[in-house]
């Protein structure tokens, strides 16, 4: 039946392009310009905008769109969320005189939270290019010209001269049963931002389009009963007005290195650096609250020693920190100040249900802050699988938006770089971060007064002071660092 209904419905869809082709022939044969079957006209940038619009009006109208032999379309750079005016491009795909299909990779720009691959609305050939590598392009603005092609299909987006911004290629590739996934660019990001395939949700929309709710009751029964707020709705908290986004605010990447040169070099700050600065800036706005502690992490070491090769057994690598990241969460349930956000006027504070725990991260992009989501309702085996996921693609340079934002609580593992001591700066909107430093071997006293071997690591605390005071911080930190001396007690709170 489902199958007879969506053939039907292709019918009327393709009968509705149809009219919609006959009517914008007669459309632009009335304007003097040439569309649908004749041949490819060469327009000034005039005539190119002013096509691109009626097009635009027209798909609005119908809700639906075709893209046409001859019609040169500026293809748009579209608003990638997070508040991003502008990407650096890292590396075309195409180039002029290439013919393109919808979902095609056009190129692959650099935000300042995440790579994005942006791919083609339209089948047609390039015929522009309108920056190279490496400049700044800007949202809103043209990105490619596109002579488009007549096409049977329709093309999925709302809006025709945009482009969807999707951060990885599963997801522009969307199939059912060989046809394209319906679905607003909107809800694409918000399966992208949940880790879902398309492909796997059913639609229940008209023609089973994909609708929001499809994805949320997709994510509610990947997750249980109860469905926690996604990191989707995290990531929409409000901001205050002019902070950074979370994932901005790690030291620049270290870049390829520069041969010396003869004579001073200034070049304009870009991507991440130049995230790192706003963020930097807005964070200094925050009166920083230090506490530093030692936690004796012996028991965590041998616990961890007997662990590790079972959790290969179940193909995970795990390390100290989903210990770590597990037992800040535990505290954060019994402190959820520390997973709060305040605005920026200091009127309002919001509590956060997800604890969206971020993590420094050495990146092939350089240091990067992605988030391990709803570690409240995770295992430590799988934190540590969801660590090891976010490791990978960190070192391939792949972490996308959706990994990047939407954090509530960090922490920043300068041990594991060698470092023993740190002053973490909080990201906002968050209001803590903690910093851990290396695990040394150092002499300590028993209970009895005998000098034994322990493992010993120190951690800081920065939290926000306007919210959080220093009991507060001190309580949490004395909670945590218990975890760890005693692992074993974490036993009686995981669900
Ligand atoms: N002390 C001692 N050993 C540590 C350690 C610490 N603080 N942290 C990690 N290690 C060990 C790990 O246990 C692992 O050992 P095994 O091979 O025996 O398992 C080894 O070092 C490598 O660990 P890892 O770095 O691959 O994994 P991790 O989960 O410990 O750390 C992550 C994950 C993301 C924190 C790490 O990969 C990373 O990027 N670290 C750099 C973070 C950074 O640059 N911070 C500075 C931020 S400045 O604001």
């Amino acid at each position: 039946m489902a199958a007879i209904a969506r053939g039907s419905s292709a019918l009327f869809r393709r009968l509705l392009i149809q009219q919609y082709r006959r009517r914008c022939l007669r459309v632009q044969e009335a304007r003097g310009l040439s569309f649908g079957l004749l041949p490819a006209p060469t327009l000034d940038r005039t005539s190119q905008v002013r096509g691109g619009r009626s097009l635009q009006m027209l798909g609005r109208g119908l809700h639906a769109s075709a893209a046409h032999r001859g019609a040169v379309v500026q293809f748009k750079l579209s608003d990638i969320g997070e508040g991003i005016m502008e990407v650096t491009v890292k590396e075309w795909y195409v180039k002029e005189g290439d013919k393109v299909s919808q979902f095609d990779s056009i190129c692959e720009v650099q935000s300042d939270k995440a790579s994005v691959t942006i791919t083609s609305r339209y089948d047609g050939v390039i015929t522009k290019l309108y920056y190279d590598a490496d400049d700044v392009a800007l949202v809103g603005k043209p990105l490619v010209d596109i002579e488009t092609e007549s096409t049977s299909d329709v093309i999925q987006e709302e809006d025709v001269v945009e482009t969807p911004a999707m951060a990885r290629e599963e997801h522009t590739h969307q199939e059912i049963k060989g046809l394209k996934t319906q679905a607003t660019p909107a809800v694409r990001r918000l399966a992208m931002e949940n880790n879902i395939k398309l492909s796997e949700v059913v639609g229940s929309g008209k023609d089973g389009r994909i609708l929001k709710e499809d994805i949320l009751d997709f994510l509610a029964r990947q997750t249980g009963a109860i469905l926690p707020p996604s990191p989707f709705r995290e990531t929409r908290t409000p901001d205050p007005p002019g902070a950074a986004p979370s994932a901005e605010l790690q030291p620049p990447p270290a870049g390829p290195r520069r041969v010396l040169a003869d004579k001073d070099v200034t070049e304009p700050l870009k991507g991440f650096r130049k995230a790192m600065a706003k963020s930097m800036t807005a964070a200094l706005a925050i009166p920083h609250l230090g506490l530093c502690d030692q936690v004796d992490v012996s028991r965590l070491v041998a616990l961890r020693d007997e662990l590790k090769a079972e959790a290969r057994g179940h193909g995970v690598n795990l390390s100290y920190m989903p210990f770590f990241i597990k037992a800040a969460s535990l505290c954060l349930a019994r402190f959820p100040i520390l997973n709060a956000s305040l605005d920026q006027s200091c009127q309002n504070i919001t509590y956060k249900v997800s604890h969206n725990i971020g993590v420094a991260m050495d990146t092939a992009l350089g240091l990067l802050v992605p988030t391990v989501k709803n570690v409240q309702l995770l295992s430590i085996l799988e934190v540590a699988r969801e660590l090891n996921r976010l490791q990978e693609l960190g070192a391939a340079g792949q972490l996308g938006t959706a990994d990047l934002s939407g954090g509530t609580f960090s922490l920043s593992n300068i041990g594991s770089i060698g470092g023993t001591y740190a002053k973490p700066v909080i990201l906002p909107p968050e209001v803590a971060i903690g910093a851990l430093g290396k695990i040394q071997v150092l002499p300590r006293f028993d209970a009895s007064g005998h000098v034994i071997r322990a493992h010993v690591m120190n951690v800081s605390w920065s939290a926000d002071h306007r919210v959080i005071d220093g009991a507060t911080m001190c309580r949490f930190s004395n909670m945590w660092r218990d975890f760890l001396q005693n692992p074993a007690s974490m036993l009686l709170h995981l669900k």
